[in-house]
């Protein structure tokens, strides 16, 4: 390794890196898996900037074998020739923390300047990272550790490794131990974050590939259809009541790409983009859109004679009903506000997206009457339900609730500290009674469920709420629930920090799962959003060998591994079909006992993966929730 050469510059650079790991939360907004994840995308980034800058067509990603990540251009190459610093460009990139160092660079992005924002702090948080440039004839390389440099710098200037007739950039880097929690990649993560970069620059072919052991996957990812492809897949598998809708247009400095498409389906899927970003909390962009669309369609139902003079207008969410779009704009100095930075602030934003949508909406409406009757047909739907749902709730509001504690079947806890507590649904009074007797009743509570509950997709909200076992959960959890147009859900109410829902491992169970799951990502999106909701995962067998003590296996994986080191087969097995095959004791030690039981947490990475599991969840088939599930199996960890 070469000694580093200290001068005044490199003492503040260090200072600046040395800043980013001690508190990586404030530049990557944490240390667990999805920060792990976003040091990829702050690299991909910037490959994808250079794209925009018009020099790159294909990106390289590679979950490499060793647990590190490579993402390669075919860009122009980070400029490696002198900076004014008197080191080479690309070292100034790498070591330099950037003004704010907020987690969201996206102010910056279109700064026009030397991009690369953002790989200093992926840098600082690598245990080694290496970077290659291809650019002039020659190939150069530098490598770091911790953020700190280990290639001796000739002159100032970056070693020369090799020839090359391409240019580019390749970056190597493996996430540092001593920073994250776990340090493997999560494949559908990444993946899910590429594919909507391939949707929203339709000129761009992105390579993946994860070289991991037992992982071993390839997929290419190019969308030319850009927006319209994004917007035909999330609408997959639903009814599509007209063609998809796209419009371009440009507003001073702004530009403006959009898609929409109605579904015969209660649901709203409104995705905003501003520079390839995803703001997860919406914004000017989303407000402008909705304000003017909302002003279109009451204005069309009036001139089309649906809606009279005396009627009332819709509703925004109204005219939202079955609506799936995607909003992309181009900002040349976006301001971005809220927790995550990902809530856009331009004012101007605003005024674009309402102009833009009102004259090229106008425009196609006017030619295609039928589309715009067809999508005022869904707001009336919503309309008519929304005031049934109004009924229902005064009505509901009005009647006495149940008491926490004579709940129906709920077996409460008793301690009343809510962030010690935990409720399991179960499935099934034999289940129940058996969970009943295995529990700590000091803190875990157990709500047998009966059978398969209501579909809340599929019924009317008054029905979902006259529904028995929707009603001991709303219940039981204390917290109220949210609904497209109304919200009383208040999590700081929540009765229970860990909601777990424990069903039969068999197609069955996971139906229930999935209607349960459905039916919370509906009414309490929040208590999955904050970490609340787990799935129960009771062992499939338990092996008892002839000599030593007997062990719990919870998938076939084990089973066959179990099997590959007991060759002789001098075991018993028992394969347990479903929870109410287990005593008491069996079901404490597997499944409810917090220093044993083995639980998924479910998570929600973000609106897009969000969409699609309910898309997977509300299907009839349940093979792609079991795929899920599966998929997910992995990642299981023994909750202590
Ligand atoms: C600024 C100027 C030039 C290239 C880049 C940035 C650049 C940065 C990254 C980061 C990842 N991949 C990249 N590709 C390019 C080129 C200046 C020139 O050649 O004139």
């Amino acid at each position: 390794m070469a000694k580093t050469q200290y001068n005044a510059d490199s003492i503040t650079v260090l200072e600046g890196l040395e800043a980013v790991r001690k508190r990586p939360g404030m530049y990557i907004g944490g240390v667990g898996q999805k920060a792990l994840n976003h040091l990829i995308y702050e690299i991909m980034d910037n490959s994808v900037d250079e794209h925009l800058a018009g020099y790159c067509d294909s990106i390289w990603i590679t979950l490499e074998a060793d647990g590190s990540c490579t993402v390669r251009d075919n860009g122009r190459g980070i400029p490696v020739e002198m900076h004014k610093k008197g080191v080479s460009a690309e070292r100034v990139v790498m070591t330099t923390l950037h003004a704010g160092g907020k987690f969201d660079n996206a102010a910056y992005k279109t700064s026009g300047g030397l991009h690369g924002v953002g790989s200093s702090v992926v840098n600082a948080l690598s245990a080694h990272m290496t970077v290659q440039v291809s650019r002039g004839g020659c190939v150069y390389r530098d490598t770091y550790e911790r953020g700190i440099p280990t290639t001796e710098l000739q002159n100032g200037l970056l070693p020369v490794i090799g020839k090359s007739r391409s240019t580019g950039t390749e970056t190597n880097f493996a996430p540092d131990p001593e920073i994250f929690e776990k340090t493997n990649f999560k494949a559908d993560w990444l993946k899910s974050r590429i594919h909507e970069t391939a949707y929203l620059n339709p000129g761009l072919t992105i390579y993946y590939e994860d070289r991991r052991e037992g992982e071993e996957e390839k997929e290419v990812f190019h969308e030319p259809d850009g927006i319209v492809a994004y917007v035909t897949e999330l609408n997959r598998g639903q009814t599509a009541i007209h063609e998809p809708i796209y419009f371009r247009g440009r507003y001073e400095n702004i530009e403006l790409e959009c898609c929409l498409q109605f579904v015969d389906a209660f649901e709203e899927k409104l995705l905003g983009f501003c520079n390839n970003i995803y703001t997860a909390e919406g914004g000017t962009h989303i407000a402008g859109f909705k304000t003017r669309f909302t002003q279109l369609i009451n204005s069309y139902a009036k001139d089309l004679g649906i809606l009279k003079d005396k009627d009332a207008n819709f509703t925004g969410a109204d005219t939202r009903n079955g609506m799936t779009a995607v909003i992309a704009l181009k900002h040349p100095d976006p301001i971005f506000e809220g927790q995550t930075k990902t809530k856009l602030a331009s004012q101007d934003a605003a005024r674009a997206v309402f102009a833009i949508t009102g004259d090229e909406l106008t425009h196609y409406f006017d030619r295609n009457v039928e589309t715009v009757k067809a999508i005022i047909g869904c707001a009336e739907k919503s309309a008519k339900i929304r005031r049934a749902e109004e009924k229902a709730k005064t009505n509901m509001l009005t009647k006495p609730k149940f008491s926490f504690d004579s709940n129906g079947k709920l077996a409460n806890c008793e301690s009343r500290d809510a962030s010690k507590c935990e409720i399991f649904i179960v499935e099934g009074d034999s289940a129940g009674g058996s969970a009943k007797t295995a529990r700590n009743r000091q803190y875990q509570a157990i709500l047998p469920i009966r059978g398969k509950i209501l579909n809340v997709e599929k019924a009317s909200m008054d029905k979902v709420l006259a529904n028995a076992e929707i009603k001991s959960m709303i219940n039981a959890f204390g917290c109220g629930f949210s609904e497209g147009y109304g919200n009383d859900f208040d999590i700081s109410k929540l009765r229970y920090d860990k909601i777990v829902l424990m069903t039969d491992a068999d197609v069955d169970g996971s139906h229930i799962d999935t209607l349960l799951l459905t039916f919370l990502y509906r009414f309490m999106p929040d208590l999955i959003y904050d970490g609340h909701v787990y799935i129960a995962m009771p062992p499939l067998y338990k092996v008892v060998p002839k000599r030593g003590e007997g062990q719990y296996l919870y998938d076939d994986k084990a089973l066959e591994k179990y099997r590959a080191k007991h060759p002789d087969g001098t075991f018993t097995l028992q394969r347990y079909k479903g929870l109410g095959e287990m005593d008491a004791q069996q079901l404490w030690e597997t499944t409810l006992d917090p220093e044993r039981r083995v639980m998924k947490r479910v998570e929600i990475e973000d609106a897009r993966l969000a969409s699609e599991m309910t898309e997977l969840l509300m299907g009839s088939d349940v093979g792609p929730r079991r795929d899920f599930i599966h998929d997910h199996a992995d990642e299981a960890q023994i909750d202590a």
